[in-house]
């Protein structure tokens, strides 16, 4: 709690509701951000909304004002949550991990820079060059990763469209000393299509309205970005905040000479127009005839022979189509790769310096409903309900049942577990990942609408699942082509036209070879596959979702290790608007977010808790009763003992094996009697080796 913030703006942390219900929850919430008071919390979660404006809270300032201290001692702020994971990472050599979520548009991006601005201020006070540098790479990395990794879409004009988890290590002088990123699934289907409205990643604007004349033409690229139909299916070029575009582009020249080799793919658009056969073959740097021959051929096995089919109109765009997604999707993972290569930890011996410990901050793709949602939009919703489940599994569902275990009186507080959603995506043989799957493995043709006709066999009754052919007057939903799920966070109805190419991600084998004997040695490298003969390829890769799924369960393994730390983002309005606070919209999220759940679990809970020994070895020396050692009976009589004397008896509760602890103020008062003990003993001990006691 901020104490010495003042009530007209509303209560510091929903813990301190008089009632806790959903109008007092919204009242309170609306009223800070209406007084630019844009986090609140709950307990240790950061509750954000969108300012949609410039704030000026974010300066060296007030970062002065966060460093190092308590989280309650000053304004709710995400400077206080980062450095509560900094601390803890510290203080007890523990991994730590802050999950931004909330849907697209509702500031996770923003935030998780402004974390990392944090922590790269709050660090490396002697200025060590080498951590400066490792500081200044995992800040700029997120400006190239935005160029190509972010878009604009109807609902953010500046969308992450990948999933990005970054690691920061530190030593045991808590500086940063590299880091790692693992990134998400891109949505690489926009470099060819984007909705009404929309844009491809901002690279491609970037490049074209911002690279110098020579290079363009070096590039064979025109200036005008409407020129190319890539990047003009959405109809939408400028982006009113893009306005420094010149900015951006250098921003990320230091990828510039791979961009400049490989980029320009997509916008000779590829056709068996000779001339653009050539400029193709330029820079890709193989020969103009193999170029043609990948473009309009296929080599197949049949028995012992080898032919060359030539496609037919169909099968050649969409090879086209094929090779500039696949191409982008691997120069952007080239591009995280050579990031980690630069901020990987180097030289580091745990004998010189320490256990070497993680900060991971993750930003994904929100939530997100538009007119047309295929493929993407349910790889993107998927993994916002893997995140929720996180969330539920460790701050409403394993909090509770701890206190079960350890036998603190506690009434069970209800929420909706979202468990039953993940399942029905990524549950074996049943799951909606296992059909379509099991749809792209069939050797003869499955179209779009048998794989729909599948799951509305498999899943005709489940609860959070239907179609047209299920529920008949659903005037909304299309027959042969639609199904909804009931997400936590709302319903969408998915058009299944193209789960299975998407899905299956064939590049046909042509294209692989063409870039492995690419002369350009950065390019050959993206392609190992393409070594392969003709004869030699059996092996089926994994499907996109199959991948997918994997990743998000091994993210969510790798988070639920660490001490996780939450911020949950809300987005105010659908406008962009500073002013505008949608009631209905704010409530539906606040809902959905299981926040108000998190806040009567927190309210009736304890904010910190130790085993009993491990209280004892750092509290024992501020009573009589337990310094230097106790003769009580257990451990967890000498705690009892302890905290009576201290007078913090009524803040308090007694598991089997462990103390818990209301309010972090106690915690925070138990520190500073601690340090005052510590001065002490420590100046008793000086005496005493002086002589002078
Ligand atoms: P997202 O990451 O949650 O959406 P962003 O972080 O990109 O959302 O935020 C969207 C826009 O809101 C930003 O471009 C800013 O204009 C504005 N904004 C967000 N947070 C702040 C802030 N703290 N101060 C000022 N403006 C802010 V997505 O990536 O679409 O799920 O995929
Ligand atoms: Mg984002």
């Amino acid at each position: 709690m901020a104490e010495h913030e003042s009530l007209e703006f509303g209560k510091a942390d929903f813990v301190l509701l008089d009632n806790v219900s959903l109008e007092e929850f919204m009242a309170n919430l609306k009223l800070r951000f209406e007084k630019g008071r844009i986090y609140t919390y709950i307990g240790e979660v950061v509750v954000s909304v969108n300012p949609y404006r410039a704030m000026n809270i974010y300066g060296r300032d007030t970062i002065e004002q966060y460093k190092g201290r308590e989280l309650y001692e000053r304004p709710p702020h995400l400077f206080a949550i980062a450095d509560a994971a900094y601390k803890a990472m510290k203080r007890r050599n523990k991994d730590t991990c802050i999950v931004i979520s909330g849907e697209s548009g509702a500031g996770k991006t923003e935030a998780s820079k402004y974390i990392m601005q944090y922590i790269a201020a709050i660090t490396n006070p002697s200025q060590r060059a080498e951590v400066e540098r490792v500081k200044n790479m995992l800040l700029k990395s997120n400006c190239v990763l935005e160029a190509f990794g972010n878009a604009k879409t109807n609902r953010n004009d500046n969308s992450s469209r990948f999933g990005k988890y970054m690691d920061i290590n530190f030593d045991f002088k808590g500086d940063p000393i590299g880091g790692h990123i693992n990134n998400y699934l891109l949505e690489k289907s926009r470099v060819i299509f984007q909705q009404e409205g929309e844009r491809s990643f901002h690279s491609f604007y970037q490049l074209v309205k911002g690279a110098p004349d020579a290079q363009l033409r070096s590039l064979h690229i025109q200036r005008d970005p409407t020129a190319y139909t890539y990047i003009k299916v959405g109809g939408q070029i400028k982006v009113l905040y893009h306005v420094q575009i010149k900015r951006d582009y250098y921003g990320w020249q230091g990828s510039r000479d791979l961009w400049c080799r490989h980029g320009t793919a997509w916008f000779v658009e590829l056709t068996e127009n000779s001339k653009l056969v050539s400029i193709l073959g330029d820079l890709l740097s193989t020969k103009d005839e193999n170029v043609e021959k990948a473009l309009l051929y296929r080599t197949v096995a049949t028995g012992r022979d080898v032919i060359d089919k030539q496609h037919t109109h169909q099968e050649a765009s969409y090879g086209r189509d094929a090779l500039a997604k696949a191409i982008y999707e691997r120069l952007f993972c080239w591009i995280v790769g050579r990031i980690n290569d630069i901020i990987e930890v180097k030289n580091y011996d745990v004998r010189v310096h320490g256990k070497n410990t993680v900060i991971g901050v993750l930003d994904i793709y929100g939530f997100e409903i538009f007119q047309n949602n295929s493929f993407e939009q349910f790889c993107i919703n998927y993994c916002n309900e893997k995140l929720q489940q996180l969330f539920i599994q460790l701050v409403l569902k394993q909090e509770q049942e701890e206190y079960q275990r350890e036998g603190i009186p506690w009434k069970h507080i209800d929420y909706f577990n979202n468990q039953i959603i993940v399942d029905l995506v990524e549950q074996q043989h049943k799951g909606i990942f296992a059909v379509l799957d099991e749809a792209c493995m069939n050797v003869g043709k499955v179209t779009d609408e048998m794989f729909l006709q599948a799951l509305n066999g498999k899943l005709a009754k489940h609860a959070h699942y239907t179609s047209r052919k299920l529920s008949p007057t659903d005037k909304n939903l299309e027959f042969d082509r639609d199904f909804r799920i009931r997400h936590y966070a709302g319903d969408v109805a998915y058009s299944v036209v193209g789960f299975i190419d998407k899905n299956k991600d064939t590049l046909f084998q042509d294209f692989k070879r063409l870039l492995y004997n690419s002369s350009n040695p950065v390019l050959k490298a993206m392609w190992p596959e393409g070594k392969l003969s003709i004869t030699e390829v059996t092996k089926r890769p994994l499907t996109a979702a199959t991948l997918f799924k994997n990743s998000m369960i091994s993210l969510v393994e790798n988070l639920a290790s660490k001490e996780p730390y939450y911020v949950r983002c809300i987005k105010p309005n659908e406008v962009k608007s500073p002013l505008l606070f949608e009631h209905e919209r704010c409530k539906h999220q606040v809902e959905y977010l299981g926040l108000l759940e998190n806040v009567r679990v927190r309210r009736a809970g304890f904010a910190n808790r130790q085993i009993y020994p491990r209280f004892l070895q750092r509290y024992k020396m501020i009573s009589e009763f337990t310094w230097p050692n106790h003769d009580l009976p257990s451990d967890k009589e000498a705690v009892k003992r302890l905290l009576q004397g201290c007078g913090f008896e009524h803040d308090v509760a007694y598991g089997k094996t462990k103390v818990f602890i209301r309010t972090p103020r106690t915690i925070f008062s138990l520190e500073e009697q601690r340090a005052e003990m510590v001065k002490r003993i420590v100046l008793f001990l000086q005496k005493v080796w002086r002589g002078t006691l």
